[in-house]
């Protein structure tokens, strides 16, 4: 196993649109681990692997409290969104301290491919709906800060830009 490398924003490449997945084999199992690995060590809830510059259709997610509940799902989609919520959200590839309320569907059903290339319908609420949302956005190429103001946008680059410079 290995700890990958987080791209952290303005990298161009947190802007890629990832494939879907076509087959399951050993190289990809590897990377799911890596991914996990790399996501627990991070103490994210959530990694997609488009924050790791793997542009495929993967995001590994584990919103227990103990950390032992692993998921991971292979081309999702959002198939029903019911509901809206409003929660403070992070990203392991926004610095700055950037944290902020995002509108989110309160409820979803969502289907993949799990593993072992069958496919897996779940719903979700809460914390755990909030997580799809945002990483189906990173498969997408999409982050969290891209739905705030543009005064909210600003003042984050500006904190990174900063702080990238000391
Ligand atoms: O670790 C993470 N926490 C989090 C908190 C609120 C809303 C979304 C998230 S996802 C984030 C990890 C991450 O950046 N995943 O892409
Ligand atoms: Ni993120």
């Amino acid at each position: 196993m290995a700890l990958l490398e987080i791209l952290k924003f303005p990298d161009p490449r947190l802007r890629t649109k990832a494939k879907p997945v076509e087959k399951v084999d050993d190289e990809l199992r590897r990377i799911v681990d890596d991914m996990y690995e790399t996501m627990y060590d991070a103490r994210g809830v959530g990694l997609a692997g488009t924050q790791v510059n793997i542009h495929k259709q993967i995001f590994t997610m584990d919103v227990s409290e103990k950390g032992d509940e692993r998921i991971c799902v292979l081309n999702p989609e959002i198939i029903h969104k019911e509901g809206i919520q409003y929660e403070a959200e992070g990203c392991l590839s926004v610095g700055g301290g950037a944290f902020d309320k995002v509108e989110r569907a309160l409820k979803l059903r969502m289907r993949g491919m799990g593993l072992d290339g069958k496919t897996i319908e779940l719903e979700a609420e809460g914390l755990m709906a909030v997580c799809i949302q945002h990483e189906i956005d990173h498969l997408n190429g999409i982050l969290f800060i891209d739905h705030l103001s543009r005064l909210k946008q600003d003042r984050i680059r500006k904190k990174i830009d900063k702080s990238n410079r000391t």
